[in-house]
């Protein structure tokens, strides 16, 4: 029996490559000349695509294949993948959930010390030889510091976990009251800006939370406070985040994730008080390869008539 296809929209790992390689015929979109070509001529025989959480799926990748079944997304986040299209067109959507929670949460515990304690610059302090001269200024503590959660899902909890051990005192906010949780929840954002001392960001991006960290939210966090992103650049409004930093209206910030990723403002480039990473929460050889084999076991579950193991609701 012929495999059915599959359509890869940009370079995978290994193991989503050689995972799927017995399940399906594959058709690698972005080393295509003419991926228009490609598209028209596959699309009678394509029934999947894989791809991750920067490339997704658009509409109009999944309107060029009319026998679409299932999209596998390696990532959690799907703000990239048009959830609408899919559902009203029966695409199955699968995603990478919970693998990926102890390196992001790692990272967001990282660039929040890293922020506060000034950690890059330390080392830039060194390697410059500016310690032969004079002992690094104090930095800011996370002692006696309150971390607002903004998303309080898998990886934010996984991150409070750790947050408990520094001793920091936790309070969150989401839309929905947890009432399992021990934590105060904050209806609205503002007011929880105003009370702490850090916003760690680690809700889904998309429609929904895009901007949600304005400018007024910065003002309410104040000079002395801190923020994270480890969620998605479009969760931050970047130029205010920016006017921010520079007016002193917030003391810092660490960022994992940019509006318009791989480019990060030249502004924040030339900052001393902003901590940045490449977008590298997820990105270690342990969770990439258990995310990748997350995206292969649902698309198997699927070539095999079984429910997928990770639907995105
Ligand atoms: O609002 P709720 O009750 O659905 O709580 C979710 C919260 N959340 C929001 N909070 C405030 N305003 C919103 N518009 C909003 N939308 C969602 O974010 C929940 O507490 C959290 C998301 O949790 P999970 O679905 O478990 O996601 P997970 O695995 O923690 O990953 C979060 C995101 C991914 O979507 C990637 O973009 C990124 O982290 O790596």
């Amino acid at each position: 029996m012929s495999k059915p296809g599959l359509v890869m929209v940009g370079p995978l790992m290994p193991r989503v490559v050689e995972g799927i390689a017995p399940l399906f015929e594959v058709h690698r979109l972005w080393e295509a000349a003419d991926q228009e070509a490609l598209l028209a001529k596959v699309a009678p025989t394509v029934r999947a695509i894989a791809t991750d959480g920067t490339r997704g799926a658009g509409a109009d990748l999944m309107r060029k294949l009319p026998h679409l079944a299932i999209v596998g997304c390696q990532g959690v986040g799907v703000d990239a993948i048009d959830l609408g299209y899919a559902r009203t067109h029966d695409v199955i959507v699968t995603n990478t959930p919970d693998v990926l929670n102890d390196d992001v949460a790692d990272i967001a515990i990282v660039l929040m010390l890293s922020a506060i304690r000034r950690i890059p610059q330390g080392d830039r302090y060194v390697r410059e030889g500016k310690w032969l001269k004079a002992p690094m200024p104090l930095t800011d503590t996370l002692r006696n510091r309150t971390l607002g959660m903004v998303g309080f899902g898998r990886i934010g909890k996984a991150i409070a976990k750790r947050a408990e051990a520094f001793g920091l005192k936790i309070v969150y906010h989401t839309r929905t009251l947890q009432i399992d949780q021990p934590y105060v929840h904050y209806p609205r954002l503002i007011e929880m800006a105003r009370d702490v001392d850090i916003l760690m960001v680690i809700v889904p991006g998309g429609a929904a939370t895009r901007h949600l960290i304005n400018a007024h939210v910065l003002e309410a966090l104040g000079p002395s406070g801190y923020i994270v992103n480890v969620a998605r650049g479009s969760v931050v409004d970047e130029p205010a985040l920016i006017k921010a930093l520079q007016e002193g209206k917030i003391a810092g910030a660490g960022l994992d994730v940019f509006e318009n990723e791989p480019s990060v403002p030249e502004a924040l480039l030339g900052m001393d008080n902003v901590v940045l990473a490449p977008h590298v929460g997820s990105a270690t050889h342990h969770t990439r390869n258990a995310m990748a084999q997350l995206v292969v076991d649902n698309l198997k579950a699927w070539r095999e008539g079984r429910p997928v193991l990770t639907p995105v609701k």
